[in-house]
């Protein structure tokens, strides 16, 4: 078969709760405290995979975590009856449901050794999200353990790397050689770059990717500061597209000219911020959104039920739907538990282009196999979680249950899943 793109989404797991943890994402900060509903959340997930079947897309999912982190916990010389509160909310996190930070993923056809590579991200900036990548990997080893992948361990520290959140591809077709662009922050304002132009090198070369064929581009201050705290809240890349708000980059002009050097085709869709401001661009996350190429050749946009309740960006949209634009088709999936935290549809999932036969099978879904996850989902995940909850050994006790239970559906030894 030949080599298609699949979406991996992170099945959003049985703690998802609002702690508040990652400063500069403005929706994750404004939600702390508020009561989650991981049942709720991870069936919104289960509904936008179902989205992407329907529309002739290839799905596969990652496996949420075992949490709280007891294995951090121990290395911090602590147990999680005896933690700090913000160390037990940061032990507890699902916020590996976010699978657009994973991983980079280089297609094989970009890379010299004709294999498709990934580098697990670190996440070394946010301290909830710094011990994700042990099961990650571990989980990353076993789906594409076939010889045509190449899976390599994080980037050390203090060089942050967030994975596919900050990088995008643009190639003719997604089996054909690109043009592959690192998005870094220098500053953020009062937030932090979490992103570092090192780290990003580092997996360039990794990947054996083509200098030539390869940009590091600045995002701008401007964008970070405003809460775009990845690239992919501010820009989002697909085939010969490149969709982004006027002020994604800190030296727009100078980026466009090599893209269109390297790739004469290139579309550029750029939103003038003067038509959705930084902020509505943010808060409705437009472009945290799934670009992809549907199965007969057009341009589809996946996108939250926030961006069509923002009347500055959806007039934009129907603007440039009724016009020429390269974008034909939209469609609206509701995740607005994963939202709450900052996570877009663009989030929850890492792109991979690959043939399905390499894959390990027990990471791609079907609608059957759906049905059988929504089942364990229905079962066994928490309604809803308080913050003074998180304490709680019974919910401790019931968060565990859930994903053994959802690994046994699947298949899955938890003992190859520890990393
Ligand atoms: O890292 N939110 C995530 C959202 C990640 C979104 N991913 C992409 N843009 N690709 C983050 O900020 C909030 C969790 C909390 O506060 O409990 C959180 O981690």
């Amino acid at each position: 078969m030949p080599r298609v793109e699949i979406n991996f989404d992170g099945i959003i797991g049985p703690s998802h709760n609002y702690a508040g943890l990652s400063h500069g994402n403005l929706a994750a900060t404004r939600n702390q405290g508020a009561v989650s509903q991981p049942r709720a959340a991870a069936l919104q997930g289960i509904a936008k995979m179902r989205a992407n079947l329907a529309l002739g897309l290839t799905q596969g999912v990652l496996l949420p975590h075992a949490r709280p982190d007891h294995r951090w916990l121990d290395s911090l010389a602590t147990d999680y009856a005896e933690a700090a509160p913000h160390l037990q909310a940061q032990a507890l996190s699902a916020s590996a449901m976010w699978a657009a930070n994973a991983a980079t993923v280089s297609p094989a056809p970009d890379t010299a050794d004709g294999r498709c590579h990934l580098t697990v991200a670190n996440l070394v900036t946010m301290p909830h999200r710094s011990h994700e990548w042990p099961e990650t990997l571990a989980q990353l080893r076993l789906a594409f353990a076939h010889d045509a992948f190449r899976v390599h361990g994080p980037v050390p520290a203090p060089f942050g790397d967030e994975g596919a959140a900050n990088h995008m591809r643009l190639a003719p077709e997604h089996d054909a050689p690109g043009v592959e662009i690192f998005v870094y922050g220098v500053s953020g304002g009062p937030f932090p770059a979490r992103q570092h132009r090192e780290a990003s090198m580092a997996v360039a070369r990794r990947h054996g990717l083509d200098p030539e064929r390869t940009l590091f581009v600045e995002q701008s201050e401007e964008a970070i500061a405003a809460g775009a705290f990845h690239n992919d809240v501010v820009a989002v890349a697909n085939a010969n597209v490149l969709f982004a708000h006027e002020l994604a980059f800190a030296d727009k002009d100078s980026f466009y000219a090599d893209l269109r050097h390297l790739m004469p085709r290139v579309e550029i869709v750029e939103v003038p911020a003067a038509e959705v401001s930084l902020a509505d661009a943010i808060s409705s996350y437009l472009f945290n959104a799934q670009l992809v190429t549907l199965p007969g050749g057009e341009t589809g946009l996946i996108l939250p039920t926030e961006a069509r309740n923002t009347p500055s960006v959806w007039s934009w949209l129907q603007r440039h739907v009724a016009g020429n634009g390269p974008i034909r088709h939209l469609e609206v999936v509701d995740v607005r538990e994963s939202m709450a935290n900052g996570g877009g549809p663009a989030c929850l999932r890492l792109r991979v282009v690959a043939d399905p036969a390499t894959i390990d099978p027990r990471f791609l879904v079907d609608s059957a196999k759906l049905d059988r996850i929504a089942a364990v989902i229905e079962a066994h995940w928490p309604a809803a979680i308080a913050q003074d909850q998180i304490g709680d050994p019974a919910l401790i006790a019931h968060i565990a249950a859930a994903r053994a239970a959802l690994l046994d559906a699947l298949g899955f030894d938890p003992a190859n899943l520890s990393g």
